[in-house]
């Protein structure tokens, strides 16, 4: 058994796609866990994106994902970080089929509607800084 880290990002939350991720979230047999909604801090969401801050599309990330409210999730399930990728989508939503979530709900390659975690370790990470162990605790 598997836990990885998602959002639902402010793109995907402002044009009302919560309940068709839900759905699709459901439909794939992954567990959810935990689930909040919150809108991110300047701070936060640098905090977040830490590793990507030498990149050229940092600043406009960090825009982008406090422009808004995100639904923050923990889900579980056998290889649950690599199932909820392959139902995101490749990064570029441009790029991704229509039968996945960043295909369906994204619009280019940075608002592309969902964020995975994308191993183990960042899981753990990504999870502890949305999700206090109270949150988890018995779940
Ligand atoms: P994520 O971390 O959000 O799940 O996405 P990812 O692994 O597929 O992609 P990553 O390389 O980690 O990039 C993080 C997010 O930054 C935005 N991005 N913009 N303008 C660009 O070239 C560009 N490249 C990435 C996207 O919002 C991407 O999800
Ligand atoms: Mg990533």
């Amino acid at each position: 058994m598997q836990r990885t880290f998602a959002i639902i990002k402010p793109d995907a939350v402002a044009a009302g796609h919560q309940g068709g991720i839900l759905a699709a979230l459901q439909e794939s047999g992954l567990r959810l866990v935990a689930i909040k909604a919150l809108r991110l801090s300047t701070a936060q969401a640098e905090g977040f994106y830490a590793v990507h801050s030498a990149r050229p599309f940092f600043r406009s990330l960090v825009t982008f994902m406090t422009e808004g409210p995100v639904v923050a999730m923990v889900l579980e399930g056998e290889d649950a970080i690599a199932r909820w990728r392959g139902l995101m989508g490749p990064t570029d939503a441009t790029k991704a089929g229509k039968e996945t979530l960043r295909g369906r709900y994204g619009t280019s390659i940075e608002r592309n509607a969902t964020h995975g975690s994308d191993a183990p370790e960042t899981a753990a990470y990504e999870i502890g800084f949305f999700f206090s162990g109270l949150e988890l605790a018995g779940l």
